[in-house]
């Protein structure tokens, strides 16, 4: 659905200002958008994967280590798609304010794209360079929003997420190096001048739901601090936007509808996309592409 459509509907969660910085900026932080009864329950279920990824020894489809991670002292970079793994992920992506939240943003039917959960563990978890979503999964349309979930406090020192205002409204970067490759990062030279002054940190405390536009120039810092930082990623679109390549992290639950109705016509934006590489052989992760390490994952 194109913006001044979405516009039609009124909000449910946001307030009016909030939804027009939203669609202006690119990027929002919306505080107490989880109540503590979920938050126990998101806490509780990573706590049982972080468990669980004690027996692992290397990156696979599901967990990206960390350096350093052992059954002893785990340390997570992200559990990719964690909707498959634990019921409370779904439940939560489908069932809470966060398919609210969405609505606002991307009108009344709402379709699941993919979710991850996104660690910065004390002392060292790791940066994320600047980069635009949507050229990773193309869809009709630019109405794709990923709504992370801080699920612990998030000060400057745990590496919060970081945003370019505005950064969504003129065209795309390339996600490809001059070589040609696939790097997901936008180097600080080909930002447009006096970017600097447009950086917003979106920090929150935890249960702060960050609102990212899926064409904004975002990024995060590593954790210096000694507090973790996990951060729970949700992607929604309007359920009449078409993804157009395979999902770098898919699951059963892609396309669902978890508000309103399915679409019977496809919306188009006029703007094209660039396209990623194929990634029905599976994804090398972000990290990988961004800074040359050879992990599993997906952005
Ligand atoms: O976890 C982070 O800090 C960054 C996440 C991000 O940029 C992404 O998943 O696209």
């Amino acid at each position: 659905m194109l913006v001044e459509d979405i516009l039609k509907h009124p909000p449910a969660v946001l307030s009016g200002d909030d939804r027009d910085r939203f669609f202006d900026e690119g990027c929002l932080v919306v505080e107490n958008a989880v109540d503590a009864g979920w938050l126990k329950r998101l806490r509780d279920a990573m706590a049982e994967m972080v468990a669980r990824s004690r027996e692992v020894r290397e990156s696979d489809g599901i967990f990206v280590l960390e350096d350093g991670h052992s059954a002893d002292n785990p340390r997570l970079r992200r559990l990719s798609s964690p909707v498959m793994h634990h019921p409370e992920f779904w439940a939560f992506a489908s069932e809470s304010r966060s398919a609210d939240i969405a609505t606002d943003v991307c009108g009344p039917d709402v379709k699941f794209y993919h979710s991850k959960l996104n660690f910065k563990w004390p002392d060292g978890g790791q940066l994320f360079d600047w980069h635009q979503d949507i050229p990773a999964w193309p869809h009709t349309d630019y109405s794709p929003v990923t709504v992370g979930i801080y699920l612990e406090d998030c000060g400057m020192e745990q590496g919060p997420l970081r945003a370019i205002r505005g950064s969504h409204k003129p065209p795309l970067h390339s996600m490809y190096d001059r070589q040609g490759n696939w790097t997901l990062r936008i180097p600080e030279e080909d930002l447009p001048v006096g970017w600097e002054d447009d950086v917003v940190s979106l920090t929150g405390a935890a249960g702060s739901a960050v609102l990212i536009n899926c064409r904004v120039i975002h990024g995060s810092q590593a954790n210096v601090s000694q507090r973790m930082r996990p951060m729970l990623l949700n992607v929604y679109s309007s359920a009449d936007s078409m993804p157009y390549v395979t999902n770098p992290i898919p699951s059963p639950y892609e396309g669902a509808i978890v508000r309103g109705k399915a679409a019977r016509f496809s919306c188009h934006d006029p703007r094209g996309c660039e396209l990623p590489p194929d990634w029905s052989g599976g994804y090398g992760g972000p990290w990988k592409h961004q800074q040359g390490q050879s992990v599993t994952g997906s952005d």
